[in-house]
């Protein structure tokens, strides 16, 4: 069996848009990564996913392909892609690329040529459906950027399916010869080179189709809400049996990472797609964690984190993957707001809280992603206006709650503050000179104001910054395998602001204790777990170690957002 080196990895999610520009253009492109992957290397991460590079007409900044064998016109050249693929494997870090097969772009040149006949060859790659008797669309379905999912289409008349936007047409997975063109792909790209693969919304490939080849109707959540259309799509029959037809075909032919992005996920298919005999992905993007804060109505809906549902989430996806499969560990991605201000204090306890958020969730078992900017601690963005936004989901968001819904617009401005995904795509802030040494010249999106505070050069400079902080956590996971391999156990499961937890490998344990509040909780290790010294590992505070640390770990009071690694001799 080829060695799991995947599980001993950090990976770094990069947002080519927003991550460095070397052309003036305001875009960040690939020869803007290159130049920046000794950034990568000091920080010592193993591994880059790399959000999509290839030809769009950026409806969705990207994740609605043209040309799967075409970089973005913005982003550079193939030759460009090749130096930055030399680049990362001269400095030993692996790239992924983000494999977005749900659908593709409207001006693909194969849904070009379906949508002109139903007789084209190329019309069995979409989902096509005659509209109802009484003329509405096939289902009741709302799309991921509102809307229906069905759009018409005249020349052949009859509607396309479209979980996202109109022009992120869903491909027919149930058609072989999609299936081949994807593996067509995959091997295109490993060839060159490419290490593996981000896969968005694998888990909506396979439709819940029923016998006559129809779709249900979606259930009403609420008056006037529907459970959103993918929630249907998510985990369908055919899943399991899509993704082992690509291992078999494709990545077993290659020494591959791979991550499935799997919305709605259970722990359940967790175990089934990551389980290494007969699962088909090394591990997933779980959401449940990303919902806590969520209400009845969705992401918009705002509800605050009670950390006893993490502690409840997260133990449950360690414990029932642990030998049954493999978790991926994130908090932060370009769909996803800032963690600092979403889960810490982005206030007066930013570096704190963020290197407390870095060391709950790197020391739990699975795979690390670290999103650009996370380990800077950049913080959500408040723009005072809907037209500084560019997020194709925040403008619809924003268009439907105001015009159709009547809502207060500065109160949907406050949850688009909260919970928009351009929260997390503002350019990534290198200096602190003109538009933070991102670009020459005018930004596509605006900066964070406070990058003249926050920014790599910063950074880099101080040994006590976020990054440096980040730096020694993955050494930590590089160092030492019982953060890879050691059993999890959560402690103080009722206690509403410290999440503490041990891991054990062998005879050695780790102990591991974050306080997620701005108070000062005391601490207070389980009587069972007997030990006679400890070894502080690190720690977001100085801690006195000397003499051996005198602090009891039965009374421990805690500062605010203070986190350490303490090991149990
Ligand atoms: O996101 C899929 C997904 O679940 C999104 O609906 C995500 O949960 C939402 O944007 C959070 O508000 C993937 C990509 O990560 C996202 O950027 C794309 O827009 C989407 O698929 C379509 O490709």
């Amino acid at each position: 069996m080829k060695h799991a080196w995947w599980k001993e990895s950090v990976v770094y999610q990069i947002y080519p848009r927003s991550f460095a520009d070397s052309d003036g253009d305001g875009i960040g492109d690939l020869n803007g990564i290159t130049a920046k992957l000794d950034h990568l290397k000091t920080l010592g991460v193993d591994v880059v996913w790399l959000s999509p590079i290839y030809r769009s007409p950026n409806d969705d900044n990207g994740y609605d392909i043209s040309d799967y064998r075409a970089i973005m016109a913005e982003f550079g050249t193939m030759a460009d892609f090749d130096t930055m693929l030399a680049g990362m494997h001269q400095r030993g870090i692996k790239l992924m690329m983000d494999l977005v097969v749900n659908h593709c772009s409207d001006e693909h040149a194969w849904f070009q040529a379906a949508r002109t006949s139903r007789d084209n060859p190329y019309h069995d790659y979409f989902i096509w459906r005659d509209p109802k008797p009484d003329g509405s669309p096939p289902t009741n379905w709302e799309a991921a950027f509102n809307g229906s999912v069905w759009e018409w289409n005249e020349p052949t008349g009859e509607y396309y399916l479209h979980m996202f936007s109109k022009k992120q047409p869903d491909l027919n997975w149930e058609n072989p010869q999609v299936r081949a063109e994807v593996h067509a792909l995959m091997r295109f790209w490993l060839d060159k080179g490419v290490d593996g693969f981000r896969m968005d919304v694998i888990n909506m490939i396979s439709k819940p189709w029923r016998a006559d080849g129809s779709l249900p109707d979606a259930p009403v959540v609420r008056e006037g809400f529907l459970q959103p259309g993918f929630a249907l799509t998510c985990n369908g029959p055919r899943l399991l049996e899509y993704l082992r037809e690509m291992k078999a075909e494709v990545l077993d032919h290659y020494d591959t990472i791979t991550v499935g992005e799997a919305p709605m996920a259970t722990t359940q298919q967790g175990r089934e797609i990551s389980n290494e005999r007969s699962g088909a992905l090394n591990m997933l993007f779980q959401f449940e964690h990303m919902d806590l804060d969520s209400g009845p109505l969705g992401k918009w809906d705002l509800k605050p984190l009670d950390l006893r549902d993490l502690k409840r989430t997260m133990s449950r996806w360690q414990d029932e993957l642990a030998g049954e499969g493999w978790n991926s560990l994130y908090l932060s991605n370009h769909d996803q707001p800032r963690p600092v201000s979403r889960f810490g204090d982005d206030g007066e306890f930013r570096v704190v809280s963020a290197k407390m958020l870095g060391t709950w969730l790197h020391m739990h078992q699975g795979t690390p992603y670290v999103y650009q900017g996370e380990e800077l601690g950049m913080t959500n963005v408040k723009f005072a206006r809907i037209d500084d936004y560019q997020d194709i989901e925040i403008l619809n968001m924003y268009r439907v709650a105001t015009t159709e819904r009547g809502q207060d617009p500065a109160q949907v401005l406050a949850s688009i503050h909260a919970k928009g995904r351009d929260n997390a795509r503002t350019p990534m802030p290198w200096t602190a000179g003109p538009n933070a040494g991102f670009t020459g010249g005018k930004p596509w999106l605006k900066l964070n104001p406070n990058y003249p505070q926050i920014n790599a050069e910063q950074a880099l400079a101080d040994p006590d910054s976020v990054f440096h902080y980040y730096r020694r956590l993955i050494a930590l996971r590089h160092a030492h395998p019982i953060v890879v391999y050691g059993r999890y156990d959560l402690l103080l499961p009722e206690h509403p602001h410290i999440y503490a937890y041990t891991r054990t490998l062998g005879a050695e344990r780790l102990l591991v204790v974050c306080n997620f509040s701005h108070g000062q909780p005391v601490f207070e290790l389980p009587a069972d777990i007997f030990h006679s010294g400890t070894e502080l590992m690190i720690a977001n505070y100085p801690v006195p170690t000397e003499p051996a640390s005198t602090e009891d770990l039965r009374a421990l009071r805690l500062r605010p957002y203070e986190a350490r690694v303490i090991r149990l001799r």
